[in-house]
Order: C-alpha cells, then structure tokens, then sequence
C-alpha cells in the first residue's frame, strides 16, 4: 500500500523541513506502508487536492483524503488495524493529544525563534516573500526581530524539556519499550529544527539528544535520509 503525502519543501525539493510532515512521515512509516511524496511549496499548500486544507500534511490513501497529523495518525490506526499501533487505543488517543499540545505551546514557540531566519532563507524568492509576509504579520515584529531573542531563551528551552528528560529515566520512548505517534510528535518539532537550521538546541550529553538519536535510528534511519542542516 503506497501512501502519498503532500510534503513541505523549500527551494531544496528534497529537504522536507515541516515539523507536522514529519510527524505523518513517521507515522506512515511506523505502519509498514510505503510513501510517496509531493514536494509541496508555500505557495502551493492551498491548491493540494483542490483546496481540502490550508495546511499541510495532506495525504491521499487510495480515494481517501486526510488533512492535519493528528488526523492522518488516526486515519492510519483505523484503517489498518492489523499493522502495529500508533495509539495502542483509545487512552493512548487522548493522551497523545496532550503531547501535541504540550509540544505546540512548548517547543514549537522556542523554534520557531531559534530556525526563523533560517527557515526563510530555505526558501525561492516568492516563497520566502510570502513566508516573511505571513510570519511578520503573525508575530507583529521583523523576522531578525524573532531571532535576536533566540541567545536569552535556549537555557528557557531547555529546562521546558524536564518533563521529557525526566521521563526518559523510566523508559526509552514516549511510548514505552517502543515509540508510538507521541514520540513522533516531538520528533517532528526537533526534526524541523535539526533540517532547517545549524543552531544547536540541545547538548549532546541531554538524554532528550540521546532520544532524538534513537528516534533519527527507527524505520531504517528514515529521519537521517535528510542531512542536518549545516
Ligand atoms: N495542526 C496541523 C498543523 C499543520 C501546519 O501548521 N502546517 C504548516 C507547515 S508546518 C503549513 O502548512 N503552513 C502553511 C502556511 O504557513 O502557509 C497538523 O498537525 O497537521
């Protein structure tokens, strides 16, 4: 079974960099399934499938079409029950969702800041237009405004990271002996920053870097078939 998935890119159409995408990425990986990508740019996300989203990821799984990670995670767990589980059922469903939350409000602000420039200069002139557009308009303030806070926060960062690092003494994943579509969710956040910018968030020595390595290592090092942004 062969998904396809529409896939952020910048100029560079084979350095998916978006944190959502990412998720879904894995999740579909974490099936068993096989995935084919659209390189999707800005610009483009609003004409993916005649307008179904204003975001990616989207994917097409033969007729059906799903929107939103979280969505698409769930989609796969129902659709195919039989391959291994992204949830283990309907708990894992709820508290999934807290991790979701949790990383939205918590990594993704603090990347946000620290990848901003970067992310921008990953992008073709009209791309990076639009992107610089939207994100100034969203954040009230120039993007090298943004990033001048991104020194002054990271030890912030970090000590937001004490729930995971916390956890990860008891167990090696989010989901336990083995990862479930919570740890993909973190890991889209930190996969966006390791592909869009050189900045190092975190230590090497942190065991949240040493789980990131794991989850870089799963389904055959999907995650590294990407080279670290330099
Ligand atoms: N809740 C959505 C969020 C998706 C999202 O924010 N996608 C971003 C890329 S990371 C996007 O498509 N942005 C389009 C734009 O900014 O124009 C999900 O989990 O899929």
């Amino acid at each position: 079974m062969t998904i396809l998935l529409y896939d952020l890119v910048g100029r560079d159409g084979a350095r998916p960099f978006s944190p959502h995408c990412w998720k879904a990425t894995m999740a579909i990986a974490h099936k068993g399934l096989d995935i084919s990508t659209v390189p999707t740019r800005f610009l483009e996300v609003p004409t993916v499938e005649g307008g179904v989203s204003k975001l990616v990821p989207v994917i097409r799984d033969g007729e059906k079409v799903v929107a939103d990670s979280f969505a698409i995670a769930l989609y796969l767990d129902e659709a195919y029950p039989e391959r291994p589980t992204l949830f283990c059922g309907d708990g894992g469903k709820a508290m999934a969702r807290f991790i979701e939350r949790w990383s939205q409000l918590t990594i993704h602000p603090y990347v946000t800041t620290a990848a901003i420039m970067d992310l921008h200069a990953m992008q073709d002139e009209a791309n990076a237009a639009y992107f610089r557009q939207n994100r100034e308009q969203r954040f009230g303030q120039r993007l090298e405004e943004v990033v001048a806070a991104r020194d002054a926060g990271l030890g912030a960062f970090r000590t937001s990271l004490e729930p995971l690092r916390s956890m990860l003494a008891y167990q090696p994943f989010i989901g336990g002996q083995s990862p479930l579509f919570a740890d993909y969710i973190v890991f889209g956040a930190l996969q966006w920053a390791r592909i869009a910018s050189p900045y190092r968030l975190l230590d090497d020595s942190d065991v949240v870097a040493q789980w990131f390595e794991r989850c870089l290592d799963l389904h055959d090092g999907l995650g590294r078939t990407v080279a670290a942004a330099s």
